[in-house]
């Protein structure tokens, strides 16, 4: 069975549990990770030298990054994944985007607003994380005026870590200017149970 680790309020861990839940995969999900410990330990250490979470063990492969992790469970079990190359290709473009841009923006937010007490907050840095943010949502916005989903007309494993993104975003960055095509996409996305079970019913913590 396959097996997870990491707690469910990361948001990297968010995504697999979403990928899980929209596959209907029997799975295990084991605590790791900030107040759980368990990514120090040298058998943990052993699957991911990074000590980060989430890790998952699938019929014996170990693997780590979750975006892969959610790559691999559409390409697995036959969903979630177009079948063109080009819009694989596509799918891999606007997954790295959200880890090296809208992530990467957002991010420092979360970290700033929720894991750092009012009174040691930098809120320069959280203002310019702010900015950034939006302007990355901007980039995601225009493309939706011509995409239903964020690769194609079809919900697809992209979807998903840009997903995780915007609940964050909606959350903490309140100054955001509308962005109808952004706002249409995330109602969307709001009504799939599995995102409300693994991402939008879990408080901010
Ligand atoms: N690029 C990695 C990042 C993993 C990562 O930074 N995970 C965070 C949680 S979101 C973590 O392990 N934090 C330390 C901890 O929870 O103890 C991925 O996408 O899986």
């Amino acid at each position: 069975m396959l097996k997870v680790w990491g707690r469910n309020n990361s948001s990297n861990v968010q995504k697999v549990m979403w990928c899980v839940g929209e596959l209907g995969i029997a799975h295990e999900r084991v605590e790791a990770g900030r107040q759980f410990g368990v990514v120090d330990e040298p058998r943990y250490r052993a699957m991911n030298p990074n000590g980060k979470i989430p890790t998952i063990e699938d019929d014996g492969a170990i693997l780590w990054e979750s975006n892969a992790i959610c790559r691999h469970l559409a390409r697995k079990h036959g969903r979630l994944m177009p079948p063109a190359l080009a819009d694989q290709a596509r799918v891999d473009m606007w997954m790295d985007w959200q880890q090296t841009e809208l992530g990467a923006a957002v991010g420092p937010v979360f970290i700033g607003l929720v894991r750092t007490d009012p009174d040691k907050r930098n809120m320069a840095a959280i203002d310019a994380a702010k900015m950034s943010s939006i302007a990355a949502m901007k980039v995601l916005d225009a493309h939706l005026a011509d995409h239903l989903y964020v690769v194609g007309n079809t919900f697809s494993v992209a979807d998903i870590p840009m997903g995780v993104m915007a609940f964050r975003y909606k959350a903490l960055v309140p100054e955001s200017p509308a962005y109808a095509n952004l706002d249409r996409w995330y109602a969307a996305i709001g009504e799939r149970p599995a995102f409300r079970a693994h991402v939008s019913d879990i408080p901010l913590t």
